[in-house]
């Protein structure tokens, strides 16, 4: 097999890349060690900010996003027991959409499925060659047949735990890690949403958050310790300590019901550079993972191979390396920022214990200034929106 681009993992990256390279006329083959009910039952992210959706539109996948996604003009911020509003749009121009990855992941893949472009699912011992030299290439077995995809570049979209990352020798690339010391336990139910503005919460018994999914379905998360697992919280336990932390108006506007999802996600700032190792170039998780308190992975992603499909097409169309060689740059500049952001966010509105009550005055002090603050307002919603690309 030969292609343009290969690109590893199907997830929110490898797939909008594979789209995005496919209206500039650049052939890609994906290949994903998971099948496609495996890839689309994880639940992670819910907010895309403007420039994913206008990327989704660019990839001609956008419509039922359009139709079905829910447009915030604002986000609530939750503490010392009252409710204030972030108002994104009058401080911005900008909103956000209300829409899960995997309804995404969905669109993508019926969008790719529909339009014939291949697909690999299922692909095992997924290995990638000579990325540093001219001619690289993709070893994989499929259905216990030993595969081979010679390519022109590889795309490592295959998030965090990928083998494209790994495959770099150590003395080729930096990493900055941060890991902090708890966890998000997140439920999914069918229950109508306390609010269709998303709301964050600092409380002393720790950190809350309200999201949803549509009109009828509710995601929530409260801050738990990294060692607990998800058994450990019955649905009861789940909906008392989640009221606990929301102030008395939204906490009365909670309907509760059965879960149907449960899982609990590490917290965790990561980022590698540089992002492009001669023919290989990394996109998404598998370069950079960021606590999901701002929102911004599933954007990162989408901002990482918006740019990375522009350096490929303009690659193959005016023969120039200008956008390739300037990918990583542009890409991490923006990565930090979002790190920053995400740390920030983090960090005023979790429990850190080890750092006593003095931390916790000082995240209430932050959090009063911000909101006594109309330029602070503006600097965290133009982080929020996400900054352009
Ligand atoms: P993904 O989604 O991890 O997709 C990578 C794909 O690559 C495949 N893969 C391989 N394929 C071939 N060969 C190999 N050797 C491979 N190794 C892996 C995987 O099976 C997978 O299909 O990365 P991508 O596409 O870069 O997308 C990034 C986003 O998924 C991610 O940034 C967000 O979901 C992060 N994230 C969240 N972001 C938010 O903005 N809000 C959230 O609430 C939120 N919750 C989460 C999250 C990430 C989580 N992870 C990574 C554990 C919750 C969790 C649990
Ligand atoms: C979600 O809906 O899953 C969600 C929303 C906002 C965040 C993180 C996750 O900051």
């Amino acid at each position: 097999m030969r292609t343009q681009v290969a690109i590893i993992g199907a997830g929110p990256s490898g797939l909008l890349l594979g789209a995005l390279l496919h209206k500039h006329g650049v052939d890609a083959v994906v290949v994903e060690q998971r099948s496609p009910d495996y890839v689309l039952g994880r639940i992670r992210a819910g907010v895309l900010e403007q420039v994913m959706v206008d990327l989704m539109d660019e990839a001609g996948v956008g419509a039922r996003l359009h139709r079905e996604g829910l447009v915030d003009e604002g986000f609530v911020l939750a503490f010392g027991g009252q409710s204030h509003r972030i108002e994104l749009k009058r401080l911005t121009g900008k909103t956000v959409v209300v829409y899960g990855q995997t309804e995404v992941t969905r669109d993508l893949m019926d969008a790719r499925a529909a339009a014939g472009l291949p697909t690999v699912y299922e692909a095992e011992d997924v290995a990638i060659h000579d990325f540093e030299g001219t001619a690289p290439f993709v070893t994989f077995r499929k259905d216990g047949v030993a595969q081979r995809l010679d390519c022109d570049f590889i795309a490592g979209c295959d998030g965090f735990h990928g083998v494209c990352r790994a495959s770099v020798p150590a003395d080729r690339i930096q990493t900055f890690e941060k890991v902090y010391p708890f966890g998000w336990l997140g439920i999914l139910a069918d229950v109508k949403p306390i609010s269709h503005e998303i709301v964050y919460a600092n409380h002393e018994r720790g950190f809350a958050l309200a999201s949803l999914r549509s009109p009828t379905r509710s995601r929530y998360y409260v801050q738990c310790p990294l060692d607990d697992k998800p058994e450990d919280w019955s649905d009861a336990r789940f909906w008392d300590e989640f009221a606990r932390r929301l102030p008395a108006d939204l906490a009365g506007k909670l309907v509760t019901g059965a879960s149907f999802e449960k899982s609990i996600a590490p917290l965790r700032s990561f980022v590698a550079e540089p992002m492009r190792f001669g023919r290989l170039f990394l996109a998404g998780d598998a370069a950079h993972i960021v606590p999901p308190t701002g929102a911004k992975g599933l954007n990162l992603a989408a901002g990482d191979v918006g740019l990375l499909s522009r350096a490929l097409a303009e690659h193959y169309r005016e023969r120039s390396s200008a956008g390739l060689d300037d990918y990583s740059r542009r890409a991490l500049a923006r990565v930090w920022k979002a790190e920053r952001f995400s740390w920030w966010f983090t960090t005023m509105m979790h429990l850190f214990p080890e750092n006593g009550a003095f931390g916790a005055r000082m995240q209430i002090a932050e959090l009063d200034y911000l909101m006594s603050s109309e330029a602070m307002q503006t600097a965290v919603a133009e982080n929020y929106v996400g900054l352009p690309l």
